[in-house]
């Protein structure tokens, strides 16, 4: 029997190795989802289209292959903007599919019509709609489109009527007129660490920032050249875990989380800052603009741009292979010293909470006691987010993730399913803020439909506290920023998970331990003063 167009991109979907993908339904889309299904993809149901887009996108992330979420057409599709949005700011590789209403309509019919690639294209690296003819091309050409560098979000439109015609894509290949590395070209090895070394050999005081573009598998030739040639090292927070945050080299995370203002104070102090895979849009500031950077990229950053000066454009990995193999040109003053030293103190020398409440690094200290170095942790957007970005201490590549480009709430619990899902063996936690865990708590029940074992901690400050200390520090009266609580263990128990509630670091600790080996997830409630982030945020 001929095949269908659900079907042939399901046969692609397989082909190209993607063994699940995340969403939501409406009736347009039942033919692909049963597609999937025969063809033994597994569709994960979400209980929100921007969940299901964000899980796909740390999926994919860890997985190395794109990440696929399907929604329907009108609400579904526009639900899906801001996952769509966070990967392309993110690199995180996304291939959306979502329903649009059939071309054979008459344009007098608009119920749930909505110019949904003209929504789409400005936002993403590509976005096409599905025919019989270019129904397995467009599938390899987006797949391919969204995992090169940088990777980022694709997006196709299939109608009802599409998926039930036959495949008529007839063409053989791998696709065509694939984008490789943007307007970058890329220097042979060689030739960019001789500039690098020269850049280096003239400098004084020079620090290194790893940032999102560095490849995890580039991890340990950056800790060999850091090491060997003792040079000062920060990363983004996207970056986290590409150097061990133990290592008495680094310094601390940079670009926007807490004591932001102390790094980059320390990052003044340098005349040669190197942005290792760095990318502007991890920066929540403009030093970059004002400091000596130099930009050493293998892909242009998310907005396909790329520096237009003190640009190094190269196979980053095959650079530093050969920067490590040879001696430090010289010995440096370490700009960061100061930085690294009041990021030390705030770190060991927090004060515990006051009985009822705990500290914000109190809390980072209890979970790091008790969970595994090896521990996935996700964050959602708020001042937890600046805390554990700057004092969580990563230690490997691929065990931090964030919303950082876009900071986009409601992202830290779909980012930890996708990791536990990507990742059954090791711990993951989720910190969220009160405000971020009221945007999508229930899909602690898709996590129990999933048997996913997720430590969820839940910082219940009453506040959109980020918000409450800005509106403070820009002088005006508190107003619009605090909310009532919602009980956390009672959320966790109506979606058929474990809830408890602490109330110091050493019932914290206990707690996240057990619940680190449960089968299930747990939802703990950290209650903590919204004011007591201030100093670090
Ligand atoms: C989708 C979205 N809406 C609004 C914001 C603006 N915003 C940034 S942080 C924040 C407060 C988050 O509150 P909560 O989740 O309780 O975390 P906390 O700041 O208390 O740690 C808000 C509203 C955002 N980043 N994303």
């Amino acid at each position: 029997m001929a095949e269908t167009v659900a079907g042939a991109i399901a046969d692609e979907l397989a082909k190209a190795g993607i063994d699940r993908a995340f969403g939501l339904p409406g009736g347009e889309v039942l033919p692909l989802i049963d597609a999937l299904r025969r063809r033994g993809i597994e569709f994960v149901l979400c209980r929100h289209e921007a969940d299901a887009g964000l899980m796909a996108a740390v999926y994919g992330k860890l997985v190395g292959r794109p990440g696929v979420v399907i929604a329907t057409l009108g609400p579904g599709a526009s639900n899906l903007l801001l996952p769509v949005a966070n990967s392309l700011l993110d690199r995180e590789p996304l291939l959306a599919i979502s329903a649009q209403v059939p071309n054979s309509w008459k344009t007098s019919r608009t119920h749930q019509r909505l110019p949904i690639l003209d929504v789409y294209r400005p936002v993403t690296k590509a976005a096409r709609e599905v025919t019989p003819e270019n129904c397995r091309t467009i599938v390899r050409e987006m797949l391919m489109e969204s995992i090169s560098e940088p990777s980022g979000p694709t997006y196709l439109t299939l109608t009802a009527e599409v998926s039930r015609a036959s495949d008529g894509d007839h063409e053989v290949g791998n696709g065509s007129g694939m984008r490789e590395n943007g307007r970058l070209t890329l220097a042979p090895p060689d030739v960019a660490a001789s500039t690098l070394r020269a850049r280096f050999a003239a400098a004084v005081s020079p620090v290194v920032v790893v940032g999102i573009g560095a490849r995890w598998a580039d991890s340990p030739m950056i800790r060999r050249w850091i090491s060997d040639w003792k040079l000062p090292v920060t990363a983004t927070p996207k970056a986290k875990g590409m150097v061990d945050e133990a290592d008495p080299l680094f310094a601390g995370v940079v670009s926007g989380m807490a004591i932001d203002r102390i790094m980059v104070e320390g990052l003044g102090k340098s005349d040669l800052i190197l942005g290792l895979g760095l990318d502007p849009s991890e920066i929540d500031g403009d030093w970059h603009e004002r400091y000596p950077m130099l930009w050493a990229l293998d892909s242009p950053w998310a907005t396909n741009v790329v520096p237009a000066d003190n640009l190094v454009a190269t196979n980053l990995g095959q650079m530093l292979e050969r920067l490590a193999a040879d001696p430090a040109p010289r010995s440096w003053t370490d700009p960061m010293s100061e930085a690294r030293k009041e990021r030390q103190r705030l770190a060991s020398e927090s004060p515990d909470g006051d009985g009822a409440y705990l500290s914000p690094l109190g809390t980072v200290r209890a979970l790091a006691a008790a969970l595994p170095r090896t521990t996935i942790v996700t964050t959602d957007v708020g001042s937890h987010k600046y805390l554990f970005g700057q004092f969580w201490p990563s230690a490997s590549p691929g065990t931090f993730f964030m919303s950082n480009g876009l900071s986009g709430m409601g992202y830290g619990l779909p980012a930890a399913m996708a990791a536990k899902f990507a990742r059954s063996d090791q711990v993951v936690l989720a910190v969220l803020g009160d405000g971020g865990f009221s945007m999508n708590s229930q899909e602690l029940e898709t996590a129990r439909r999933y048997g996913l074992a997720i430590v969820v901690v839940v910082i219940a400050d009453e506040s959109y506290s980020m918000i409450r200390i800005g509106q403070q520090r820009q002088g005006f009266d508190r107003y619009g920023v605090d909310f009532s609580p919602i009980d956390s263990v009672l959320m966790a128990e109506a979606c058929g998970v474990k809830g408890c509630r602490v109330a110091n670091e050493s019932e914290l600790s206990e707690c996240a331990r057990e619940a680190a080996t449960r089968p299930g997830t747990t939802v703990i409630e950290v209650p903590m003063r919204a004011d007591d982030y201030a100093p670090i945020v």
